[in-house]
């Protein structure tokens, strides 16, 4: 293991000109939360924080109309608390509220307000929590633009290729912090013993090709024909025209999917299917899509909704969902080769 804590690393990318001293707080900041965080998710049931949020009954739903857990909403409130006061943001957005928040309404005691937005998914995967599987918390940071003081929803809707820093935390056998800063994609372990996140994996590669794919198989008769005609060349191994057999893997959280991939390779799939097609897909562009995107892109991956390159859509909504197919570059460009080929 490498003796380079995430603060020494982020500090080298600051003085390499990467990044600004605002930014690096604010990352020092949001892994500051995910500390937090993971010690909550590791309690499980000894902490009270399993189970529905809202009273026995009446579950409270967020804006996509979900039931949240009760974690959902600790990582939200932490995520919430931890960057109310370090002057590095002007506005933050969570998949969990309905409307972004400038940082005047999150400070009413008048903390200064920063240059930068930051997005996050405080809890992903929420249906894993209480059955003791990985879940992680994703950001992604984009800058807010010149001369708006207060960011409305609106001065959020910037193409994946803004951002200035993404990253993700997951809490699993170990709680890792995979980021990037445009300059490659890195992780680094939590050493729960000192407290400090270390640099383990620099400069992470996803391998140009694979035989292992993610998808839940489940909405196979749901799926739109190029999406059924490509799985169905996966599944056809060395006899179909892929001429080789492939691995299933579905972990159901996307962070947990997501670092399998980063770590070892592999293609990634929510697609659109009858039942999320009216809402655009099941996974959000903005907390999800783009930050996994950029992190894929930058350890030598693709991501595309299937027929465009994800992190050149331009967002029409906050809360806006997308198709999602992400990992190995070939193997990626093949299942975006299915989607152009049909239409
Ligand atoms: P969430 O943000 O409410 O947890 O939903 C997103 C999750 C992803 O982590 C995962 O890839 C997908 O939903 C799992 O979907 P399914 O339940 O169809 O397996
Ligand atoms: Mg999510």
């Amino acid at each position: 293991m490498s003796n380079v804590s995430l603060t020494r690393h982020l500090l080298e990318e600051q003085r390499a000109g990467h990044i600004s001293a605002d930014l690096r707080l604010l990352i020092e900041v949001v892994a500051r939360a995910c500390k937090t965080i993971s010690i909550a998710v590791g309690k499980g049931a000894l902490g009270g924080v399993l189970g529905e949020a809202g009273t026995p009954g009446a579950a409270s739903m967020n804006i996509q109309g979900e039931a949240q857990k009760k974690l959902d909403v600790i990582a939200n409130d932490v995520l919430l608390e931890a960057n109310a006061w370090g002057g590095h943001l002007a506005g933050l957005a969570s998949e969990e509220m309905d409307h972004s928040m400038p940082i005047a309404d999150l400070s009413p005691d008048g903390y200064p307000s920063g240059n930068y937005l930051l997005l996050f998914d405080p809890l992903d995967g929420s249906s894993n929590i209480d059955v003791n599987i990985s879940v992680g918390t994703i950001f992604s940071v984009l800058r807010c633009p010149e001369g708006v003081a207060v960011p409305g929803d609106e001065h959020f809707l910037q193409p994946g290729t803004d951002q200035v820093a993404a990253g993700y935390c997951t809490y699993g056998p170990n709680t890792t912090l995979v980021l990037t800063v445009g300059h490659g994609t890195h992780a680094f372990t939590l050493d729960r013993e000192v407290g400090s996140f270390m640099l383990t994996t620099h400069g992470m590669r996803i391998p140009e090709e694979t035989k292992e794919f993610a998808v839940n198989m489940s909405n196979q008769r749901h799926w739109q024909p190029p999406m059924q005609r490509y799985i169905g060349d996966l599944l056809l191994g060395k006899e179909g025209p892929r001429g080789k057999d492939f691995n299933m893997r579905w972990v159901a959280s996307m962070v947990a999917d997501v670092h399998r991939i980063l770590t070892r390779g592999g293609i990634f799939s929510y697609p659109l299917d009858a039942k999320c097609a009216d809402k655009g897909g099941k996974l959000r562009l903005m907390y999800e899509a783009n930050p996994m995107s950029l992190l894929v892109e930058q350890a030598g991956g693709a991501a595309s909704t299937g027929r465009m390159r994800m992190l050149e859509v331009q967002p029409s909504g906050l809360h806006q969902r997308v198709p999602v197919f992400l990992g190995s570059k070939l193997e990626v460009e093949a299942a975006v080769r299915y989607h152009l080929d049909h239409d």
